[in-house]
């Protein structure tokens, strides 16, 4: 069995609709999701706000490479376009973390790396994640609330939890 950490961001057109796809799509491997959080954007491309959430997914049958797989599928089905690295998407899923049978699985190859390789510098994939599990660690970086205490407040003050706002319909 491998359990899931996936990251959703959307920042172009309906983009509630669009983190609402992916929870549907995930809908029959979900142990948890976080709130709706609106975050300025990360990185160095201008472009308007994003909003985040985190789902906490497992399944019997999966292994790694499914959950990178069926998060492509979603951001496919939301039409989105890979035209500028890190630039304006209609839906982004991240694999943050998989564990195998609690087992964390680390992985170097570029097509899937594991954990996400700039998961502890994002306070909107800390602070959504340490909302749904207050216990999570990041394998090799230490507890998510460490890690989002380690980054500048501001950056951790600016992702804001969109009251009524829900994923869920
Ligand atoms: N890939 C390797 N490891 C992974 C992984 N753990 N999860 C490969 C997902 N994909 C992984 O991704 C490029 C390639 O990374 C994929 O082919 C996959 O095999 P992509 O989704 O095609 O391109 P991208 O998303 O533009 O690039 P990248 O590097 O994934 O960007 P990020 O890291 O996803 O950053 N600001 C806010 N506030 N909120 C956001 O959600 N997102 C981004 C995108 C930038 N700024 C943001 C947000
Ligand atoms: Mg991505």
């Amino acid at each position: 069995m491998t359990r899931a950490v996936l990251s959703i961001g959307s920042n172009e057109g309906d983009r509630l609709a669009h983190l609402r796809s992916a929870l549907d799509a995930f809908s029959p491997y979900l142990l948890g999701t976080s709130a709706v959080f609106q975050t300025p954007p990360w990185g160095p491309v201008p472009q308007p706000e994003f909003l985040n959430a985190v789902l906490i997914v497992a399944d019997d049958g999966a292994d790694a490479v499914d959950w990178l797989a069926r998060g492509q599928a979603c951001e496919q089905a939301a039409g989105r376009l890979r035209e500028v690295r890190w630039g304006a998407r209609t839906l982004d899923v991240d694999v943050i973390t998989v564990s195998h049978s609690g087992r964390d699985i680390v992985s170097d190859d570029p097509l899937l790396t594991l954990p996400h390789p700039r998961a502890a510098e994002r306070a909107f994939v800390l602070v959504p994640w340490w909302s749904v599990d207050p216990e999570a660690e990041l394998p090799g970086h230490g507890s998510v609330l460490e890690l989002m205490q380690a980054l500048p407040p501001a950056e951790v003050e600016a992702v804001r939890m969109m009251a009524g706002m829900e994923l869920r319909a």
